[in-house]
């Protein structure tokens, strides 16, 4: 381990956190949501100097999984910060925060699947970018309707097909069949649970929405429970994600 490079992770580390400094309410012991946001904020970073730092432990071709996995928390725990910020210092939802991120790490995300997807087999290009069209289309319309630049039920539906079709390709389509290959084990049981999570793990978001908009409830009460549904989501499928990768690519590397 070089200290070099965990000196340079902390470097990095700390440039992410530095909009945090510059708030000038302080978070509130009552405010959960805000808790919320502050403790995944650290998860994320944390979880940056992990993946950057064990990229020097496995072999060739994981070090670019391991190094995306790395952006995908990076990205994201920058924007907590200001997320957070929105959040404590005015209690309202950081709707345009956090589509910003979503429209840069779920990409990064489909990077990461699309790397796993040719460690198995010969993936095309179209599949790739089939999957950034669908999950690009999916954030569109939920930004619409968050926002409000359309209504919150024909946003929510025209997303939740845009979700479908690209479940339809990861499960019928020609990713689907890839999924009996002469890859090594471990490979393909990643692969199958980075599949499951594009549905399990990323169905918790139209489920914050759905709480957040769809139920008539107070928006007061349901904006704090849309904001503690998508951080909990963030966890899984941002930090949780790359923790497969990185336990992939260290099997796979040292059966190697
Ligand atoms: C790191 C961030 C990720 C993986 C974000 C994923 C977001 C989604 C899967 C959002 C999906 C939505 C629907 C399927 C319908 C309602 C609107 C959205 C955008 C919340």
């Amino acid at each position: 381990m070089s200290l070099f490079r965990l000196r340079n992770a902390v470097a990095l580390a700390c440039l992410a956190a530095q909009p945090a400094f510059a708030s000038s309410k302080m978070l509130n012991q009552n405010d959960f949501v805000g808790i919320s946001f502050w403790i995944i904020s650290m998860a994320l970073i944390a979880a940056t100097a992990f993946f950057f730092m064990e990229i020097q432990r496995v072999s060739g071709k994981w070090k670019t999984s391991l190094t995306v996995s790395g952006l995908v928390t990076l990205v994201a725990a920058t924007h907590y910060f200001y997320m957070r910020d929105v959040w404590v210092e005015t209690g309202s939802t950081p709707t345009v925060y956090r589509y910003i991120d979503w429209l840069i790490t779920v990409p990064l995300l489909i990077t990461e699947f699309y790397l796993i997807l040719r460690a198995i087999g010969k993936a095309s290009a179209g599949i790739f970018w089939r999957l950034i069209l669908g999950t690009t289309v999916m954030l569109i319309f939920g930004y619409l309707g968050e926002a409000g630049y359309m209504g919150v039920w024909p946003a929510y539906i025209f997303s939740m097909l845009a979700w479908f079709f690209v479940i339809y390709e990861i499960y019928a389509g020609e990713a689907g069949k890839m999924g009996t290959t002469q890859a090594p084990p471990a490979v393909q049981s990643a692969y199958k649970t980075m599949r499951a999570i594009v549905v399990f793990g990323w169905a918790v978001y139209p489920i914050g929405y759905f709480i957040g908009y769809l139920t008539g409830a107070n928006p007061a009460d349901s904006m704090g429970t849309l904001n503690i549904v998508y951080n909990f989501a963030d966890v899984v499928n941002k930090i949780g994600f790359g923790v497969i990768i990185w336990n992939v690519a260290v099997t796979a590397s040292e059966s190697n």
